[in-house]
């Protein structure tokens, strides 16, 4: 039987939780598939050892419901994964969202009847619905990849992603294990993995710069002290994200030894504010290469071997560049004699066969491999669904040469589909969590828009996505991350068009577009009631 609703939504993390909510807050029918057998999303997905927020706890959380946001307690400044998927298990019963939710159903269809300005959704468990309008929650990092190595599916020990960790945890004791991969997911495992490991080979393919986390307890009084200001904290961070200390001065505008200063203080308080110890650090090369050589010169005293640390030293893209990476005690593992690392730039590898890495050079026998190598982002969830608009033409054909929309929310000839948090918005360079308030906040008082209208279909018209577009790549072209192989930009998957995905201009300035559009009554989009 077909069930037919005001709203799908795809995705149960913390972006599909809050469209639930919200939605069914304004009477309309609405319903979520999640292909996994919970709610949390990547919190539910990511379970592997060291893998925490790098957002401080108190920011990296829901800010729509005060009591919610006052009775939470958070124990550390950067929270564990169990401790944030408890907090959005929490979330879920304490607003009874599970009622809304089918678990272990994979959307694998999504199809737009213009007859009847109605979505047809379909999963890989059967059933059907339709919406009139489909939210796509399905994550920005949800869709993970393994390495496209020859012979890998022949390994016979236990072959592991970061991003879809066994519920039951890994037992290294004893073990011979190798993690390929260095970015934020594998600076965070290398150190836990190196505890209980026999050995541990990390194959780096590109070096990262790393700044040190410092999590620490969250005290009682800072955590009260906080919540009584969480009204404010919140309207600020709405226009910025995450409330870091942002500079306003040029790095070099200053002595070398205020800089040096300015660098060592943000480096022992920890996490990303280092990245904005000057103003002009992600726009200027010079200002870059100064916070780019601090760090290196941070590797050089934290490692002992020389050769390993210059292996460590990152060059070739700016620092920021590549999402910078939160860790603990990262640099420090490989001074433990049993830790190895492998530049795969000089030995790559060849292939995996049933108990070892070949190497070009070398063969190496693992009962483990860990891949820390990341996901098809932005993009890659969306591709996984066959999602046809309004002519019939697939979103992956349109997408052939990049993603192409309008303020990152919707897609022409693809009426009443909104996209959470993905390419052509602030997306994953902003705290996550604040951007997914925002653009579900923006997709219901769309939808109240429509509702109180009688409109019965909204799409993009094709003038305003192509300037969009642009606007989204003009406001990259000014940056320094179009310099580097980021997955923000694709240069991860093969064959995947290089186009910078998240629209890097902020999100007090992208808020305020998406207001306005709205508040002209949506101008760019055409409303209808339909053919
Ligand atoms: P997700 O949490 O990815 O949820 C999407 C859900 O959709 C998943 O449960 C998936 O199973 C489901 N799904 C996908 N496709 C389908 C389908 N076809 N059918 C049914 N279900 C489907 N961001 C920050 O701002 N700060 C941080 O500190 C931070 N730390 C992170 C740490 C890790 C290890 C990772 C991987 C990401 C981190 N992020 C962080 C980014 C993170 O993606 C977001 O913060 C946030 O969790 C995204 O929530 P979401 O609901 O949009 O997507
Ligand atoms: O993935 P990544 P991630 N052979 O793509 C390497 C968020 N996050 O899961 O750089 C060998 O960053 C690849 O090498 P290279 C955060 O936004 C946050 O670590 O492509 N190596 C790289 O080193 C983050 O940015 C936290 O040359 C291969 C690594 O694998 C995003 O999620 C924690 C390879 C992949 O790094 C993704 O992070 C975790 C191959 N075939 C995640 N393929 C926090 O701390 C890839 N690599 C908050």
């Amino acid at each position: 039987m077909t069930r037919e609703l005001d709203v799908v939504v795809v995705g149960a993390g913390f972006a599909g939780l809050y469209a639930l909510h919200k939605l069914r807050g304004l009477g309309l029918a609405v319903h979520a598939f999640e292909a996994a057998n919970d709610v949390g999303g990547v919190w539910h997905w990511n379970r592997y050892p060291g893998a925490r927020c790098d957002v401080e706890s108190l920011q990296y959380s829901y800010s729509f419901d005060d009591p919610l946001q006052q009775e939470w307690v958070w124990s550390e400044r950067y929270a564990q994964q169990d401790e944030i998927l408890a907090y959005l298990h929490h979330v879920a019963d304490r607003f009874a969202l599970r009622p809304l939710i089918a678990f272990g159903k994979r959307v694998t269809s999504a199809h737009f009847d213009p007859a009847a300005d109605r979505w047809h959704v379909h999963t890989d468990r059967g059933g059907e619905v339709t919406a009139r309008f489909c939210i796509m929650a399905s994550g920005s990092l949800s869709a993970s990849r393994l390495p496209d190595v020859p012979g890998i599916e022949t390994f016979a020990g236990q072959i592991l992603h970061t991003g879809a960790w066994p519920r039951d945890g890994v037992d290294f004791a004893g073990k011979s294990v190798a993690v390929i991969g260095t970015g934020s997911s594998g600076v965070q495992a290398i150190p836990q993995i190196a505890r209980s490991a026999e050995r541990l080979v990390v194959l780096q393919r590109t070096p990262n710069f790393v700044v040190p986390a410092r999590n620490q307890p969250l005290s009682g009084e800072k955590q009260a002290a906080w919540k009584a200001a969480y009204a404010d904290y919140r309207a600020q961070a709405r226009q910025v994200g995450t409330l870091y200390d942002f500079s306003q001065t040029p790095a070099l505008s200053v002595s070398a030894e205020a800089r040096e200063a300015e660098y060592r203080r943000r480096w022992e308080l920890g996490g990303v504010n280092f990245v904005h110890a000057f103003s002009d650090i992600m726009t200027d090369p010079a200002a870059n290469q100064t916070a780019a050589d601090f760090v290196h010169a941070r590797i050089r005293e934290l490692v002992t071997d020389p050769k390993t640390a210059e292996m460590l030293c990152p060059r070739g893209y700016p620092l920021g560049a590549k999402r910078i990476c939160v860790g603990s005690d990262y640099y420090e593992t490989y001074n433990q004699p049993h830790v190895m690392l492998i530049d795969l730039q000089a030995t790559p590898v060849t292939a995996i066969s049933g108990d070892a890495i070949h190497m070009a050079d070398a063969v190496l026998p693992v009962d483990v491999i860990v891949c820390a190598t990341g996901y098809d982002a932005l993009t890659g969830a969306l591709a996984q669904i066959d999602i046809r608009g309004r002519h019939g033409a697939a979103l992956s054909a349109k997408w052939a040469d990049g993603p192409r929309n309008y303020l990152g929310l919707m897609v022409a000839d693809f009426p009443n589909m909104f996209i959470v948090t993905g390419p052509g918005s602030p997306s994953v360079l902003v705290n996550m969590v604040v951007g997914i308030e925002q653009h579900i906040d923006w997709i219901a008082e769309c939808i109240q828009h429509l509702t109180r209208t009688g409109a019965s279909r909204i799409e993009p018209e094709p003038d305003a996505e192509n300037a969009w577009v642009q606007q989204v790549n003009e406001a990259a072209a000014e940056t320094l991350f179009v310099q580097a192989n980021s997955w923000y930009l694709g240069a991860n998957i093969p064959g995947k068009p290089r186009v910078f995905m998240p629209f890097v201009g902020g999100i007090g300035r992208y808020r305020a577009i998406c207001d306005e559009v709205a508040a002209s009554g949506y101008a760019g989009f055409q409303i209808t009631s339909g053919d």
